[in-house]
């Protein structure tokens, strides 16, 4: 059992204390605790009570609470608490603007146990008739509940990603001899997946039994000799499909899609006289087999080069592979810097030298702290004098911990496009990423507006997650992206990619466009802590998707060459 499936079960316990009402105490122990394990590099269900009681923030009943979920798979407090309430309360949590002391109110006053429940509450208007509430919430809950359908089952590309390579490790432990594989939008790096799409070849039958053995296998939703579906804890389906040696390259590009991309593939194989499917290309006149058993093979049959999996969305890459002019996509290990990121000084968990520490032992040599500004009161934002002591501690940490450091800040650009620190404050500091915290429901105009005077400000250096959007939460804030992109690269101002799991903010086709105008990017973390450095791996997917080489992402660059090319060190 993989640290996120244990932490996720954690964390639903927090989740139903919270809903109980139950000790605050208790509820913060179970949120902590789901947010080590999440984020802690040991395997925690390789560790005995004892090892886990070292790890700073758990105790003694949390420890044995781990050991139980690693276990059995599951915690009998967890089915206890699961046993009291209707489990699609659950439902009804991470909505936005619903925290769970809502939904126990709304289980408790309006008998409210399912997203359909809700539903109806609000439009009868029996939420306003909670204290607290009103007509106006009653409308955010109903849009909330818009959202979640439009997305209905997808999940984020990490939260995939994660489950998926724990199911595979599974079923080869059960095949070692066998090529087993997650493919589908996964390996294409989409940032969200509808389900886990895995391709076994060169296993027997009896990898199907094994399938539905797995222990986080809630329900079994078919069973085939070549293909089975299982519904997975945490919401997952995941298809299983045996296929021979034979026909695994021709599964593998099936299966990786996407559908556009297969569709422009087919066509052009009828066009040359041949038929691509699962199973493998032939010749359409004689049935012969032309290849199928890698992926290589059919590309190179069809006159084409092989297509990187997150090209393959029919947005050009067939043209380009024709013409052997496909990128060199930019790779994790490219980057160099990271510019983006926060201490205790503002919301972060780790000091400025841990970060410099955790960084220098990711295989970075140059970072930027950047905690919040004074705007961002929930988050301890800095003011102007706090801003400037907080710089002159990282310049006296700079090269004590193998990197480089610059000393920044994460500035909100206010409501009404000016900066939330002073001018002379921002010159005083080596970089400047400018974000938008606050005022979300402008208008378009408003808010293109906004930003471009941001922009126009010579002291900011990077546009920060340019959009706001949360992926399956919060769609981005109207913007005129193309303006942005445009006065960005007028103006020298480099654009983020934040890798956050949940923003990947700008998009892969909003980088592309931004690249192709001329911006410069740079791939961030915005990390909170040690182990949040991580995230840049799906900044960088998100590049790949963007077709970026390592060229056009600037903290691929040197220490001193990337500084040079800061908006504020031009010339
Ligand atoms: P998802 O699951 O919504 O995140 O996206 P995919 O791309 O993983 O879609 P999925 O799981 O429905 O199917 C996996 C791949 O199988 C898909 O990318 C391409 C291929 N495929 C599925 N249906 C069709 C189809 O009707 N025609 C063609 N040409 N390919 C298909
Ligand atoms: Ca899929
Ligand atoms: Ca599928
Ligand atoms: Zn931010």
């Amino acid at each position: 059992m993989d640290n996120l499936a244990i932490a996720r079960i954690l964390g639903e316990i927090a989740d139903l204390l919270e809903i109980k009402n139950d000790n605050p105490f208790k509820i913060r122990a179970y949120r902590n605790g789901a947010d080590i394990v999440a984020n802690d590099p040991h395997d925690m269900a390789s560790l005995d009570l004892k090892g886990l009681q070292e790890i700073p923030g758990i105790g003694k009943d949390l420890a044995a609470r781990i050991r139980e979920i690693a276990d059995t798979g599951d915690a009998a407090f967890h089915q206890e608490l699961l046993a009291e309430f209707p489990p699609s309360i659950l439902d009804l949590l991470g909505l936005q603007g619903v925290g769970p002391k809502t939904v126990a109110r709304l289980y408790r006053e309006l008998g409210v146990k399912t997203l359909e429940e809700l539903e109806e509450a609000a439009k009868e208007g029996r939420v306003r008739s909670m204290k607290g509430m009103g007509p106006k919430k009653e409308t955010l809950i109903l849009k909330a509940i818009d959202e979640r359908r439009l997305h209905g089952g997808r999940h984020l590309l990490p939260d995939t990603h994660d489950a998926a390579v724990a199911y595979v490790a599974y079923l080869k432990a059960h095949a070692p001899d066998a090529q087993i594989e997650a493919v589908g939008s996964l390996r294409r790096g989409q940032e969200s997946c509808g389900d886990i799409d895995i391709l076994a070849s060169g296993a027997d039958a009896a990898l199907m039994d094994r399938f539905i053995e797995y222990k986080l296998v809630e329900r079994v939703l078919g069973q085939g000799d070549t293909k089975s579906s299982v519904r997975i804890w945490g919401g997952f389906q995941v298809d299983l499909r045996i296929v021979s040696p034979e026909s695994r390259g021709a599964a593998m590009q099936y299966f990786t899609g996407s559908k556009a991309h297969n569709i422009v593939l087919r066509d052009r194989a009828i066009g040359l006289g041949l038929k691509l499917n699962e199973y493998g290309l032939f010749r359409v006149d004689d049935e012969s087999r032309v290849g199928g058993a890698s992926e290589q093979e059919i590309y190179e049959a069809l006159g084409l080069a092989w297509v990187p999996p997150e090209l393959r969305e029919d947005r050009g890459e067939m043209n380009a592979a024709e013409r052997r002019t496909l990128p060199t996509l930019i790779e994790h290990r490219d980057l160099r810097g990271d510019l983006h990121m926060h201490t205790t000084e503002s919301d972060g968990r780790h000091s400025i030298a841990e970060m410099a520490q955790a960084a220098h032992a990711a295989g970075l040599e140059y970072i930027a702290i950047t905690d919040h500004s004074r705007n961002l009161a929930m988050a301890n934002g800095l003011d102007e004098a706090r801003a400037l002591a907080h710089a002159a501690r990282v310049r006296a940490e700079d090269g004590r911990h193998g990197v480089r450091m610059l000393a920044g800040i994460e500035c909100d650009i206010l409501a009404d496009g000016s900066m939330d620190l002073a001018d002379d404050c921002l010159a005083q500091l080596d970089i400047v990423v400018a974000s938008v915290h606050s005022a979300f429901n402008q208008d378009r105009q408003q808010m293109t507006e906004r930003i471009l005077r941001a922009i126009e400000n010579p002291n900011v250096d990077v546009l920060g997650h340019p959009t706001g959007r949360l992926i399956l939460k919060r769609a981005p804030y109207a913007l005129d992206i193309e303006a942005i992109i445009e006065a960005a690269a007028r103006h020298h101002v480099a654009i983020e990619i934040n890798s956050q799991v949940d923003r990947l903010d700008l998009n892969d086709v909003q980088a592309r466009l931004a690249r192709d105008r001329g911006v410069r990017l740079v791939i961030s973390s915005d990390a909170h802590s040690q182990a949040a450095l991580a995230v840049t791996r799906w900044g960088v997917m998100q590049a790949r998707r963007a077709w970026l080489t390592a060229g056009d992402v600037i903290n691929t660059r040197p220490f001193d060459d990337f500084r040079a090319l800061l908006r504020r060190n031009l010339r």
